[in-house]
Protein backbone atom coordinates (compact mmCIF):
# COMPACT_ATOMS: atom_id res chain seq x y z
CA UNK A 1 0.00 0.00 0.00
CA UNK A 2 1.49 3.42 -0.79
CA UNK A 3 1.81 5.61 2.22
CA UNK A 4 0.00 8.95 2.38
CA UNK A 5 3.83 10.63 2.54
CA UNK A 6 4.82 8.93 -0.68
CA UNK A 7 1.36 9.99 -2.41
CA UNK A 8 1.52 12.85 -1.36
CA UNK A 9 5.20 13.72 -2.65
CA UNK A 10 4.67 11.56 -5.63
CA UNK A 11 4.94 14.66 -7.84
CA UNK A 12 7.51 15.95 -6.04
CA UNK A 13 10.52 14.16 -5.25
CA UNK A 14 12.84 16.95 -4.09
CA UNK A 15 10.55 18.28 -1.96
CA UNK A 16 10.02 14.18 -0.72
CA UNK A 17 14.19 14.35 0.32
CA UNK A 18 14.04 17.79 1.83
CA UNK A 19 11.52 16.55 4.24
CA UNK A 20 12.69 13.13 4.76
CA UNK A 21 16.16 14.46 5.66
CA UNK A 22 15.04 17.11 8.00
CA UNK A 23 12.43 14.27 9.66
CA UNK A 24 15.65 12.50 9.65
CA UNK A 25 18.45 12.53 13.22
CA UNK A 26 20.59 14.21 12.30
CA UNK A 27 18.77 16.23 10.05
CA UNK A 28 19.95 16.36 7.10
CA UNK A 29 19.78 18.39 3.74
CA UNK A 30 21.29 16.59 -0.16
CA UNK A 31 23.70 19.22 -1.03
CA UNK A 32 22.72 18.71 -4.81
CA UNK A 33 20.44 21.18 -3.69
CA UNK A 34 23.37 23.55 -3.67
CA UNK A 35 23.98 24.03 -6.70
CA UNK A 36 21.37 26.92 -7.84
CA UNK A 37 22.20 29.92 -9.79
CA UNK A 38 23.90 32.08 -6.68
CA UNK A 39 24.93 28.35 -5.50
CA UNK A 40 26.97 27.34 -8.77
CA UNK A 41 28.36 31.35 -8.88
CA UNK A 42 29.62 31.03 -5.02
CA UNK A 43 31.24 27.50 -5.42
CA UNK A 44 32.92 29.33 -8.50
CA UNK A 45 34.24 31.78 -5.93
CA UNK A 46 35.25 29.09 -3.72
CA UNK A 47 37.74 27.68 -6.57
CA UNK A 48 39.36 30.86 -6.44
CA UNK A 49 39.99 31.44 -2.89
CA UNK A 50 43.72 30.56 -1.81
CA UNK A 51 42.74 28.58 1.13
CA UNK A 52 40.64 26.26 -0.99
CA UNK A 53 43.63 24.27 -3.04
CA UNK A 54 41.87 21.60 -4.82
CA UNK A 55 40.48 23.37 -8.29
CA UNK A 56 44.01 24.57 -8.84
CA UNK A 57 46.05 21.60 -7.57
CA UNK A 58 43.92 19.12 -9.78
CA UNK A 59 44.09 21.43 -12.58
CA UNK A 60 48.37 21.76 -12.46
CA UNK A 61 47.97 17.40 -12.03
CA UNK A 62 45.75 17.53 -15.09
CA UNK A 63 47.95 20.02 -17.35
CA UNK A 64 50.90 18.24 -16.32
CA UNK A 65 49.74 14.87 -16.97
CA UNK A 66 46.81 15.14 -19.54
CA UNK A 67 49.61 13.63 -22.68
CA UNK A 68 49.75 10.84 -20.65
CA UNK A 69 46.21 10.28 -20.16
CA UNK A 70 45.93 10.43 -23.87
CA UNK A 71 48.19 8.01 -24.69
CA UNK A 72 47.06 5.77 -22.02
CA UNK A 73 43.35 5.93 -23.85
CA UNK A 74 44.42 6.02 -27.44
CA UNK A 75 42.66 6.04 -30.60
CA UNK A 76 38.97 6.12 -31.30
CA UNK A 77 38.15 7.48 -27.62
CA UNK A 78 34.12 9.01 -26.67
CA UNK A 79 34.83 11.39 -23.36
CA UNK A 80 31.89 11.12 -21.26
CA UNK A 81 31.98 13.89 -18.57
CA UNK A 82 29.69 13.49 -15.35
CA UNK A 83 29.17 17.36 -14.04
CA UNK A 84 30.72 18.87 -16.57
CA UNK A 85 30.51 22.70 -15.07
CA UNK A 86 31.93 25.61 -16.80
CA UNK A 87 33.84 22.97 -19.14
CA UNK A 88 36.99 24.45 -18.29
CA UNK A 89 39.06 20.94 -16.93
CA UNK A 90 38.06 19.09 -20.31
CA UNK A 91 39.12 21.77 -22.94
CA UNK A 92 42.60 20.49 -21.58
CA UNK A 93 41.80 17.02 -22.73
CA UNK A 94 40.15 18.15 -26.46
CA UNK A 95 43.51 19.55 -27.01
CA UNK A 96 45.62 16.96 -25.51
CA UNK A 97 43.52 13.99 -27.62
CA UNK A 98 44.06 16.49 -30.69
CA UNK A 99 47.90 16.87 -30.31
CA UNK A 100 48.49 13.33 -29.98
CA UNK A 101 46.60 12.93 -33.17
CA UNK A 102 43.43 10.98 -32.05
CA UNK A 103 40.83 13.34 -31.62
CA UNK A 104 37.87 12.34 -30.07
CA UNK A 105 35.36 11.04 -31.41
CA UNK A 106 32.43 12.31 -29.36
CA UNK A 107 31.98 14.16 -25.92
CA UNK A 108 28.70 13.76 -23.74
CA UNK A 109 28.83 16.08 -20.76
CA UNK A 110 26.12 15.78 -18.26
CA UNK A 111 25.24 18.05 -16.10
CA UNK A 112 21.70 19.07 -13.76
CA UNK A 113 22.05 22.83 -14.83
CA UNK A 114 20.07 22.95 -18.15
CA UNK A 115 21.70 26.61 -18.88
CA UNK A 116 24.97 25.94 -18.32
CA UNK A 117 25.02 22.64 -20.30
CA UNK A 118 23.25 24.47 -23.48
CA UNK A 119 26.00 27.43 -23.16
CA UNK A 120 29.34 25.25 -22.63
CA UNK A 121 27.98 22.36 -25.77
CA UNK A 122 27.09 25.34 -28.04
CA UNK A 123 31.14 27.10 -27.05
CA UNK A 124 32.78 23.88 -27.43
CA UNK A 125 31.30 22.70 -30.66
CA UNK A 126 32.50 26.10 -31.77
CA UNK A 127 35.89 25.53 -30.50
CA UNK A 128 35.83 22.13 -31.57
CA UNK A 129 33.76 21.59 -34.99
CA UNK A 130 35.41 17.94 -35.37
CA UNK A 131 34.21 16.38 -31.93
CA UNK A 132 30.15 16.14 -31.94
CA UNK A 133 29.15 17.03 -28.44
CA UNK A 134 25.77 15.22 -27.26
CA UNK A 135 24.79 17.04 -24.17
CA UNK A 136 22.79 14.91 -21.78
CA UNK A 137 20.83 17.25 -19.07
CA UNK A 138 20.60 14.83 -16.19
CA UNK A 139 20.89 14.04 -12.25
CA UNK A 140 24.06 11.71 -13.01
CA UNK A 141 23.81 10.52 -9.23
CA UNK A 142 20.89 8.47 -10.60
CA UNK A 143 20.90 5.80 -13.74
CA UNK A 144 20.67 7.10 -17.09
CA UNK A 145 20.73 6.66 -20.61
CA UNK A 146 23.52 8.03 -22.40
CA UNK A 147 22.82 8.78 -26.35
CA UNK A 148 24.01 6.17 -28.86
CA UNK A 149 27.98 6.69 -29.21
CA UNK A 150 30.09 5.96 -32.46
CA UNK A 151 30.85 2.09 -32.92
CA UNK A 152 33.76 0.88 -31.48
CA UNK A 153 34.47 3.75 -29.67
CA UNK A 154 36.46 3.11 -26.45
CA UNK A 155 34.60 5.05 -23.29
CA UNK A 156 36.48 7.31 -21.31
CA UNK A 157 34.44 8.78 -18.58
CA UNK A 158 35.94 11.68 -16.78
CA UNK A 159 34.55 12.76 -13.12
CA UNK A 160 36.93 15.62 -11.58
CA UNK A 161 36.89 18.10 -9.03
CA UNK A 162 36.87 15.67 -6.10
CA UNK A 163 33.40 15.47 -6.49
CA UNK A 164 33.84 11.40 -5.25
CA UNK A 165 34.07 12.69 -2.31
CA UNK A 166 30.58 14.19 -1.47
CA UNK A 167 29.01 10.41 -2.11
CA UNK A 168 29.51 8.36 1.32
CA UNK A 169 31.84 5.21 0.59
CA UNK A 170 28.57 2.88 -0.26
CA UNK A 171 27.30 5.58 -2.73
CA UNK A 172 30.29 6.24 -4.26
CA UNK A 173 30.86 2.47 -4.72
CA UNK A 174 27.35 2.35 -6.30
CA UNK A 175 27.79 5.44 -8.30
CA UNK A 176 31.51 3.48 -9.76
CA UNK A 177 29.33 0.66 -10.58
CA UNK A 178 26.63 2.31 -12.55
CA UNK A 179 29.80 4.16 -14.60
CA UNK A 180 31.64 0.64 -15.19
CA UNK A 181 28.84 -0.45 -16.70
CA UNK A 182 28.46 2.48 -18.68
CA UNK A 183 31.98 2.55 -20.04
CA UNK A 184 31.86 -1.13 -20.16
CA UNK A 185 34.93 -3.85 -20.30
CA UNK A 186 37.53 -1.89 -22.21
CA UNK A 187 36.88 1.81 -20.89
CA UNK A 188 38.17 4.01 -18.80
CA UNK A 189 37.75 6.14 -15.87
CA UNK A 190 39.70 9.51 -15.22
CA UNK A 191 39.03 10.31 -11.60
CA UNK A 192 40.12 13.69 -9.73
CA UNK A 193 40.25 12.68 -6.10
CA UNK A 194 41.22 15.11 -2.70
CA UNK A 195 43.58 13.25 -0.55
CA UNK A 196 43.53 12.59 3.26
CA UNK A 197 46.11 15.50 4.55
CA UNK A 198 46.30 17.79 8.36
CA UNK A 199 42.99 18.64 9.44
CA UNK A 200 44.43 22.44 9.40
CA UNK A 201 44.75 22.16 5.83
CA UNK A 202 41.39 20.81 5.74
CA UNK A 203 39.69 23.26 8.41
CA UNK A 204 40.85 26.28 6.45
CA UNK A 205 40.01 24.92 2.79
CA UNK A 206 36.36 24.40 4.43
CA UNK A 207 36.32 27.62 6.75
CA UNK A 208 37.66 30.79 4.33
CA UNK A 209 38.91 33.54 5.63
CA UNK A 210 36.27 35.85 3.50
CA UNK A 211 33.36 33.86 4.97
CA UNK A 212 32.45 32.17 0.90
CA UNK A 213 32.30 28.78 2.04
CA UNK A 214 29.56 30.08 4.62
CA UNK A 215 27.58 32.15 2.26
CA UNK A 216 27.61 28.70 0.32
CA UNK A 217 26.43 26.71 2.44
CA UNK A 218 23.68 29.52 4.10
CA UNK A 219 22.64 29.94 0.41
CA UNK A 220 21.08 26.37 0.89
CA UNK A 221 18.36 28.03 3.31
CA UNK A 222 17.72 30.73 1.32
CA UNK A 223 16.74 28.38 -1.52
CA UNK A 224 14.41 26.12 0.15
CA UNK A 225 12.75 29.93 0.81
CA UNK A 226 12.59 30.62 -2.47
CA UNK A 227 11.68 27.43 -3.58
CA UNK A 228 10.40 25.59 -0.97
CA UNK A 229 7.91 27.97 0.96
CA UNK A 230 10.61 27.96 3.83
CA UNK A 231 10.66 30.78 6.87
CA UNK A 232 14.30 29.79 7.62
CA UNK A 233 15.93 33.50 9.35
CA UNK A 234 19.64 32.56 7.84
CA UNK A 235 20.89 34.67 10.80
CA UNK A 236 19.91 31.89 13.21
CA UNK A 237 21.92 29.83 11.65
CA UNK A 238 25.69 29.68 11.39
CA UNK A 239 27.75 27.74 9.15
CA UNK A 240 30.33 24.87 10.46
CA UNK A 241 32.84 22.52 9.03
CA UNK A 242 35.62 20.33 10.21
CA UNK A 243 37.62 17.30 9.68
CA UNK A 244 36.12 14.36 11.14
CA UNK A 245 39.27 12.09 11.28
CA UNK A 246 37.75 8.37 11.84
CA UNK A 247 35.33 8.91 9.03
CA UNK A 248 38.05 10.68 6.83
CA UNK A 249 35.82 13.69 6.08
CA UNK A 250 34.91 17.44 6.52
CA UNK A 251 31.62 17.61 7.19
CA UNK A 252 29.49 21.03 6.76
CA UNK A 253 26.95 21.49 9.26
CA UNK A 254 24.50 24.88 9.60
CA UNK A 255 23.84 24.91 13.24
CA UNK A 256 20.53 26.19 14.22
CA UNK A 257 22.03 29.65 17.09
CA UNK A 258 18.54 29.52 18.80
CA UNK A 259 15.72 27.19 19.94
CA UNK A 260 13.50 27.71 16.80
CA UNK A 261 10.60 26.38 14.44
CA UNK A 262 11.04 26.52 10.96
CA UNK A 263 8.04 25.82 8.09
CA UNK A 264 9.53 24.53 4.58
CA UNK A 265 7.94 22.08 2.05
CA UNK A 266 4.98 22.58 4.39
CA UNK A 267 5.78 20.93 7.70
CA UNK A 268 6.95 22.69 10.75
CA UNK A 269 10.53 21.78 11.95
CA UNK A 270 11.81 22.40 15.36
CA UNK A 271 15.75 23.09 16.17
CA UNK A 272 16.87 23.41 19.37
CA UNK A 273 19.79 25.85 20.17
CA UNK A 274 22.79 23.79 18.99
CA UNK A 275 21.27 21.75 16.76
CA UNK A 276 22.46 20.82 13.55
CA UNK A 277 21.24 20.16 9.35
CA UNK A 278 24.14 18.48 8.20
CA UNK A 279 24.40 19.35 4.82
CA UNK A 280 27.52 17.79 3.35
CA UNK A 281 30.22 15.19 3.41
CA UNK A 282 33.71 15.64 1.88
CA UNK A 283 35.58 12.27 2.11
CA UNK A 284 39.33 12.78 1.61
CA UNK A 285 41.03 9.25 0.07
CA UNK A 286 44.52 7.94 1.31
CA UNK A 287 45.94 5.13 -1.27
CA UNK A 288 44.75 2.42 0.37
CA UNK A 289 40.90 3.80 0.75
CA UNK A 290 40.81 4.78 -3.11
CA UNK A 291 42.28 1.32 -3.92
CA UNK A 292 39.52 -0.21 -2.17
CA UNK A 293 36.77 1.98 -3.76
CA UNK A 294 38.00 0.79 -6.90
CA UNK A 295 37.63 -2.26 -6.12
CA UNK A 296 34.70 -2.97 -4.49
CA UNK A 297 33.09 -1.10 -8.19
CA UNK A 298 35.22 -3.69 -9.99
CA UNK A 299 37.94 -1.09 -10.89
CA UNK A 300 41.91 -1.64 -11.00
CA UNK A 301 43.90 1.91 -10.39
CA UNK A 302 45.99 2.19 -13.74
CA UNK A 303 47.51 5.16 -12.93
CA UNK A 304 48.10 7.61 -9.90
CA UNK A 305 49.60 11.12 -10.02
CA UNK A 306 49.96 13.25 -7.49
CA UNK A 307 51.35 17.47 -7.09
CA UNK A 308 54.50 18.01 -5.08
CA UNK A 309 52.68 18.57 -2.05
CA UNK A 310 50.56 15.42 -2.29
CA UNK A 311 47.45 16.87 -1.61
CA UNK A 312 45.19 15.64 -4.36
CA UNK A 313 45.29 12.19 -6.78
CA UNK A 314 44.00 12.31 -10.57
CA UNK A 315 43.82 8.45 -10.84
CA UNK A 316 42.95 6.81 -14.52
CA UNK A 317 41.13 3.44 -13.20
CA UNK A 318 40.30 0.42 -15.50
CA UNK A 319 37.69 -2.00 -15.63
CA UNK A 320 39.33 -4.81 -13.74
CA UNK A 321 38.84 -8.55 -15.48
CA UNK A 322 36.19 -10.58 -13.75
CA UNK A 323 36.93 -13.08 -11.84
CA UNK A 324 35.76 -16.86 -12.71
C1 LIG B 1 32.06 19.96 -5.22
N1 LIG B 1 32.83 19.46 -4.08
C2 LIG B 1 33.92 18.63 -4.51
C3 LIG B 1 33.24 20.51 -3.12
C4 LIG B 1 34.03 19.86 -1.95
O1 LIG B 1 35.12 20.33 -1.68
O2 LIG B 1 33.55 18.89 -1.37
C5 LIG B 1 32.07 21.29 -2.59
C6 LIG B 1 32.46 22.27 -1.53
N2 LIG B 1 31.93 22.35 -0.34
C7 LIG B 1 32.51 23.31 0.34
N3 LIG B 1 33.46 23.85 -0.39
C8 LIG B 1 33.44 23.22 -1.58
Amino acid sequence: MTSPFARAFAGDPVRAEIVAGLRGTPKTLPPKLFYDASGAELFERICELPEYYLTRTELAILQRRVGEIAATAGPRCALVEYGSGAGVKVRLLLDAFAAAGTPLTAYVPIDISREQLAAVAEQLSAEYPAVPVHPVCADYTAPLTLPDLPQRARRVAFFPGSTIGNFHPTEAAAFLRRVRRTIAADGLLVLGVDRRKDAATLDAAYNDAAGVTAAFNLNLLARLNREHGGTFDLARFRHRAFFNEAASRVEMHLVSAVDQCVRVAGETFHFAAGESIWTESSYKYDRARLEALAASAGFAVARLWTDDDERFWVAVLEVAPERE
